[in-house]
């Protein structure tokens, strides 16, 4: 095969995980790289002999000479770097579109708003019985282009795709794609609710009729939108027996029907993880997996043995009476009221953070109840407690900083409380990311 990469110019736009990972595939196959960052400050050690970089402005006579870019998913593609390439007519690609070029195996590729890491890894979990080599990557924190240098004919990619991700795909064709639910979030990026839709749904914009799509049947923008796609649509359901698919039995079963035959994939008492959004989640990855070519045997081994995700409605401990959840991956009131309806005592709740022109008027009307005390930090702390005062909820109060929101909980919960950080709202205003929110929150409470 030709090598398309060798001696050619690409332009790297980000120097996070992703920008990165990007450049480290690129320069192994022979290009020559330019890395861009708004950031001037942004570190790039790990490729800086290889790269040249600039921030801010890319000088014409450089841009003159780039074939291609690839972009990373944080950065929008009416960003500056991204617009001069407009200019120059250089063609600018995602970084999972990147990876794909080097992809040899075959791909499912999990999107949705709430619940895609689990069911990401919980889908990587359950193909690992095949015994076949499976990478797990993308959203979910590893970047495509950081693992797919190791795939081979028989092995299997499970990729957590985001809206960011999706925007700058061209051929990306999975063999299984599944969308879990659309409920509005990343509204600053995408503008209207149709553009998040389209991004979400472009998953299955190369998939062919011998391609499958697994989606909520409980979604009603998925259940219309199926019958247009071109891959075959199997359906997950947590309220109704489904002809065909997955579903919850009675509340208590989850079941799969496939070629008119049912089976019980396990009881919902045998899995750990808790609460219906996760029954879902499980049901999905059964799913995309028996799709895959995993036999029931193994999808029914696998489920039982799974755990909950880190940052993910995680137990931290218990102390004094008082027991700790880091749920930081709730970063949107969709994923935070799922894990506020998953408490079972009366929570103190650290909220808020980077504001993304998210509305969190359901989020509070969930709190009555349930919520004892609403801690407030990051950019958006006054526009949630004026959501508050205007829903009626008084018992909140705002931290200057996070340090001061863990402390006041712990000085402040009483025994048979629990605390909670599900802030629904991103982290980027303070922290680098969800997992260092959730990771210093975890240090800060077992200090
Ligand atoms: N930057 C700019 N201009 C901008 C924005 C950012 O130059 O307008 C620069 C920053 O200075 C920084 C770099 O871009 O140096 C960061 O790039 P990035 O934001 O794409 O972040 P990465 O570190 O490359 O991580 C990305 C994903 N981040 C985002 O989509 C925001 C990670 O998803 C993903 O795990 C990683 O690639 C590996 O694939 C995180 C995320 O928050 C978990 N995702 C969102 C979510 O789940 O809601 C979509």
């Amino acid at each position: 095969m030709d090598n398309i990469f060798k001696d050619k110019k690409w332009l790297v736009i980000g120097a996070g995980k992703s920008g990165i990972n990007a450049a480290k595939l690129l320069i192994s196959s022979g290009a020559q790289i330019i890395l861009y960052d708004d950031n001037e400050k942004a570190s790039f050690d790990e490729i800086k002999e290889k790269a040249v970089f600039y921030a801010k402005e890319i000088p014409e006579d450089v841009l003159k000479d780039i074939s291609e870019a690839v972009i990373s998913p944080g950065i929008p593609l009416s960003c500056p770097a991204a617009e001069m390439c407009g200019k120059h007519k250089i063609k600018v690609i995602g970084e999972i579109e990147l990876a794909y070029m080097f992809e040899k195996g075959d791909i499912a590729a999990i999107t949705g708003t709430n619940g895609k890491t689990t069911t990401t890894a919980l889908t990587g979990e359950i193909m690992k019985y095949t015994g076949d080599k499976v990478i797990v990557a993308g959203n979910i924190g590893e970047p495509y282009t950081k693992l797919v240098a190791g795939s081979e004919e028989t092995s299997h990619s499970v990729l957590e795709v985001s809206s960011f991700q999706l925007e700058t795909i061209e051929d990306f064709r999975p063999h299984v794609s599944a969308v879990l639910n659309i409920t509005p979030d990343h509204l600053n990026r995408h503008h209207t609710m149709q553009n998040y839709i389209d991004a979400k749904l472009r998953i299955a914009e190369n998939q062919e009729a011998s391609d499958y799509i697994v989606l909520n049947y409980e979604d009603e923008i998925l259940r219309k939108k199926a019958a247009k796609l071109k891959p075959k649509a199997v359906f997950f359901s947590s309220k109704r027996i489904l002809d065909e698919g997955i579903y919850l039995r009675d509340e208590k079963d989850i079941c799969m029907k496939w070629d008119g035959e049912e089976t019980k994939i396990c009881s919902i008492s045998e899995l750990s993880l808790l609460g219906t959004h996760n029954y879902e989640n499980v049901m999905a990855a059964a799913m995309i997996t028996r799709l895959m070519g995993v036999s029931i045997q193994d999808i029914q081994k696998a489920v039982k043995e799974f755990k909950s995700v880190e940052h993910r409605i995680e137990y931290v401990c218990e102390k004094n009476g008082v027991v700790y959840y880091n749920d930081s991956k709730g970063t949107n009131t969709d994923a935070a009221i799922k894990g506020i309806c998953s408490m079972t005592r009366p929570a103190f709740l650290i909220g808020g953070g980077y504001d993304k022109d998210a509305d969190f008027s359901e989020w509070v009307e969930c709190f009555s109840g349930r919520v004892k005390k609403l801690v407030l930090i990051g950019a958006t702390k006054d526009k949630i407690a004026k959501t508050c005062d205007e829903k009626g909820f008084s018992d909140y109060i705002k931290a200057d900083s996070f340090e001061e929101a863990v402390d006041y909980c712990k000085n402040n919960a009483e025994p048979g409380d629990a605390v909670l950080l599900s802030p629904a709202c991103a982290s980027w205003d303070m922290f680098k990311s969800y997992e260092e929110r959730g990771r210093i929150f975890k240090k800060l409470v077992l200090e």
